[in-house]
This record gives structure tokens, sequence and C-alpha cells, in this order.
């Protein structure tokens, strides 16, 4: 099987994501090729690969994003393979092209799969004729005011204005009643033109407290695609998705199925090859409708890793390389609960301001359940030139309780020292009444973000006294248990017989109390 597969690829990308496709080539006994810019020369992605080639400037406008650049770094090394990561290239379907006619495979689909699904009003047609259920509206775009409005009326207010060339939340307008209109028409229209360069708008029902759940697919060139399981996204701040799970907390063996099906029929429509994710809109009523294709690896893949005991990268690059899914639809089985924590380098503490610097001390977690998929180091400094996501924090347990403790767990062993992190927003989002319930809605977070928050000093004071009354009380009793000074963690500190016979003066009894009441902050 192995014999085929390519012997050098190139990762055109950098951070957590190229270190994870150098981590997949090494499994595989694949040379790895990676890119750099000026402010990578100490990333980690240089330093775990086989080899780095510099190309250029910091800004990813010089680097990055230059096809040309990349694929010459790719006929210099040898490389038979380019994986593009998530962002920067990996959509960008002249490059698929670009690396097609040089002769050197792309990891993902074709150039003709990401235009079918580039554009939202193409791919909406596409999909209402492979009968992919969508949000009401419609999949050409708007011609003048009237038609919106006779659009509008027939589908009843609210309404949504979205660009044909939208992402992120960009060029899109909520209208309530039928004077806001013309004039949301002109703004939407006008910021489509403005961010995209394409100023068409469409319009849909606008679905109120939906969630944001995905589906993962894989396609084989062999005509074969499967669906892995959903992804609950629906923790997001401002069209960026904060933590990730799967499977969904309302999605039932029927629903994932159903949504299964529709996605690989979605994937299908456009001879999609590779890994690819649908993503749904769902409905209080639990009706799911089509929103877009993301036709590449996306950042939360490991928690779908986890679910299925799948590398999606090492069976991303198979399938590039030509072989069949080892496996088919009724093979698979979905197994425990994961959950993803994004760590930026931003400080929640301050309207989520970019927080680069210096790492000057890093205390990673692990442990039973614990996956860290990271791009940072101690004494490595956070570049302002690109995406803050420095790791993310993976958890899996055998049910969503025992996953949501691991992970709260795990974020209380992890320091990162000299920049801000958004590490304790976690803290707070896991402790949530309506986050351990599952009640989740994409309004969730600006919930809990405009509530008031224990102030940061109080928090630290009942911390200190904690660490302070386990550090004396660990001289005496056996076992003690200081209820719950902050979040619902239970601090308790394990006491040995030899040191509570009141040897207070000994030197060695008192370094171990101070260093268990260190261990508590
Ligand atoms: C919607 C919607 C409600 N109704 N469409 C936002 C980003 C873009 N990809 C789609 N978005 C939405 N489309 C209709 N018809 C609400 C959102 C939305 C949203 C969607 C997914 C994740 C987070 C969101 C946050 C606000 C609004």
């Amino acid at each position: 099987m192995s014999s085929k597969l390519f012997k050098k690829i190139l990762i055109a990308n950098r951070g957590e994501i190229a270190v994870r496709v150098i981590r997949a080539c090494r499994e595989m006994g694949i040379e790895s090729v990676v890119v750099y810019s000026d402010a990578d020369r100490r990333a980690l992605h240089v330093r775990k690969a086989d080899y780095a080639y510099h190309i250029g400037p910091s800004a990813a406008s010089e680097s990055y994003l230059r096809i040309d650049k990349i694929l010459e770094v790719a006929k210099k090394s040898g490389a038979e393979a380019i994986h593009p990561g998530y962002g920067f290239l990996s959509e960008n379907a002249r490059f698929a092209r670009a690396c097609a006619d040089a002769g050197v495979k792309f990891i993902g689909p074709t150039g003709d799969a990401m235009d079918a699904m580039g554009s939202k009003t193409r791919a909406r047609q596409a999909m209402a004729a492979a009968g992919v259920p969508m949000v009401p509206g419609n999949a050409q775009g708007l011609k003048s005011a009237e038609e919106a409005e006779t659009l509008a009326e027939n589908i009843g207010y609210p309404i949504m204005l979205k660009a044909a060339a939208g992402g992120g939340g960009k060029g899109m307008r909520l209208v309530k009643s039928k004077d806001e209109l013309r004039s949301s028409l002109e703004a939407a229209s006008s910021e489509a033109q403005r961010s995209f360069g394409d100023s068409e708008v469409y319009l849909e029902k606008f679905i109120v407290n939906p969630r944001h759940i995905e589906m993962q697919i894989f396609a084989d060139e062999h005509g074969n695609t499967v669906w892995l399981g959903e992804r609950e996204c629906s923790v997001q701040r401002r069209h960026q998705k904060v933590l990730e799970e799967s499977p969904s907390p309302i999605v039932d063996s029927d629903m994932r199925r159903r949504m299964g099906e529709v996605a690989v029929r979605a994937a299908q429509a456009c001879n999609y090859i590779n890994a690819g994710t649908i993503e749904f809109l769902v409905d209080e009523q639990k009706n799911f409708y089509f929103l877009e294709m993301n036709t590449r690896l996306q950042v939360e893949h490991p928690v779908t890793e986890l679910v299925t005991g799948l590398d999606l990268v090492q069976l991303q690059i198979r399938v590039a390389s030509g072989e069949p899914l080892p496996f088919k639809q009724e093979d698979l089985s979905l197994r425990g609960h994961a959950m993803e924590c994004r760590v930026y380098a931003e400080d929640p503490d301050n309207q989520f301001f970019p927080s680069p610097g210096r790492i000057t001390r890093l205390i990673s977690p692990s442990g039973p359940g614990i996956r860290r998929d990271s791009g940072m180091y101690e004494g490595w400094t956070v570049p302002l030139d690109y995406d803050p996501l420095l790791a993310k924090l993976i958890s899996y347990g055998n049910d969503r309780e025992q996953c949501i403790g691991r992970l709260q767990r795990a974020l209380y062993e992890y320091f990162v020292g000299g920049i801000k992190t958004n590490i304790p927003l976690f803290r707070r989002i896991l402790s949530d009444p309506d986050f351990k319930a599952g009640k989740l809605h994409t309004g969730f977070l600006d919930r809990l973000l405009s509530e008031p928050q224990i102030p940061a000093a109080e928090h630290e004071e009942r911390t200190r006294m904690a660490a302070i009354a386990a550090a004396i009380f660990a001289t005496s009793e056996p076992q003690v248990t200081l209820g719950k000074p902050f979040d619902g963690v239970t601090y308790t500190v394990q006491s040995h017989g030899k040191q509570s016979n009141g040897d207070a003066g000994n030197e060695k009894s008192k370094w171990k109390s101070q260093g268990r009441a260190e261990a508590m902050r």
C-alpha cells in the first residue's frame, strides 16, 4: 500500500498546523519541507521539519501567500506534494491549479471544487439541484431593491442579506422590516464590494438563535465518500470559533445519519475529493440547513480524530497519493466525547487585543485524555504578523462530563508566562451552567461576556488563601479538602505521615509545603 506514497511533502503553512502535518509525515516515513518568513526564523515548524526554506518578508502577502515562491521551493527541494494547512492558500483555486500545472500534487480538492463552493449563490444553486436542505431564500444575486422587497415579503421578515463572496459575517445585514431593506441592501452591497471586490448580495430567512454544527466528510479518487460525524461550533466570538466539540450535545444518531447523508450528497454534487466540511445552521426545532462548505482541513479536525480514531492528516496524504479510503461508512463508529480550546495570544480582560511578545515561562498540561497541538515553546517570541492562534488544547473522555472535567483540570495546569492568553476565558466557559447543560447557540459567548465576572483580584486572593491554608493543613491532617474556592475547583492537599510529626523546622518538609502551595495556584 505504501509503495505509492510520496517521499517528500512541502507544507505551505506555519504554526501549530505546520507542526501537525510534520508529525503525520514523520509517522509515515515521509520527509517534510517547510517554508518560513522573516518573522518565523525561530518558529517551531522550522525547527521540527526535515528541511526549511526562507521565502521572504514577514507580511503574508510577501511569503506564505506567494504561489510563485512556494512552487519554486517545491521544485528546488524535490517535494512531490504540497499540504496547504488551513488559511493562507488552502482554499485558493488558482494555487490548486498552479500546483497541478507544475506537476506537484495539491493535498486537497481540485480548483474546480473550490470554485463551485466559493460563491455562496453558486453553491446554493448546486445544493438546491442536489436536494440539500437550505435556509429559505434566493440563489441569485439581487438585481434591485424592488426584487428584494418582493422576495422578502414572500419569505417573511426578519430576513438576512448576505454577500455571495462573503464569509466571516462580512457583508451580512439583519433586516427586521421593509423600511430597513433599501438602506441595508445598499450597505451590504457596498461592504461586499469593498471587502471582496464583488457587490453581489442575496437574501435568506433569518434563523433565530441558531447553532453552528458542521459535518466532516472525506472522499477518495475512486468514488467513495463518507461522513465522519459532526462538530458543535456554536461557541464563537465575532465569527471566530473559540471552542468546538464532538459529538454535538443535541445531535442524536438519527439526526447524525441524516446530516451525514446530506453532507455526502453535497460533496458528491461538486465532485469533491479529500477532506471537507459542510457547515449547517440548526434552528431551535433541530432543522438543519446547508450554510457553506469549507474545502480544507479545519482547525478543529482533532475532535473528529479523537471520536473516530482516525488520523485525518495521514488520510489526506494517502488519498492524495491515489489510495482508496481504507474503510467503508459501515465500518466507522464514533466513541466518547472530545472538546477543543483554541488558545490565542490575546487579552480577554482588554477587549481581546492581540498580546504578542516573548513567552518567558511555559508549563503545559498533559495526563489522561489530553492532547496539545501547539506552535509555541518557552523563549519563543509570538509575532504580530499572523493569526494569534498559539495552540489547541484538546480533551477526550468517555462522555461529555469526563471530557469537560479533564479539560478543566488541564486548563488549571496550563501556565503561559510573558504574554496574555485567553486561557482564563475557557475556565469561565466550562463552568457556565448553560454550557455544562449543552444549551448552546451562536449568541452563547456574547451573553457570557456581557455578564459581570468574579474580579481577577478576588480570584487571586481566594486562590492565595487556599494555597496558604493548604500549606498549613498539610503538616497536620492526612488529607484536607478546602471546599470550592473558585469555579467549582476543589483544592486538595495530600499529606504524608512523616511530615505531620511536628517537625516544622525541618528545611526539607518546609520546602515541600511551599512546593505544594505553589502548585495550588
Ligand atoms: C445566518 C444566521 C441566521 N440566519 N443566516 C454568520 C456567518 C456566516 N457564515 C453565517 N452567519 C449566520 N447566518 C441566517 N439565515 C446567523 C448567522 C450567525 C452565525 C452563524 C454561525 C456561527 C456564528 C454566527 C454568529 C452570528 C450570526
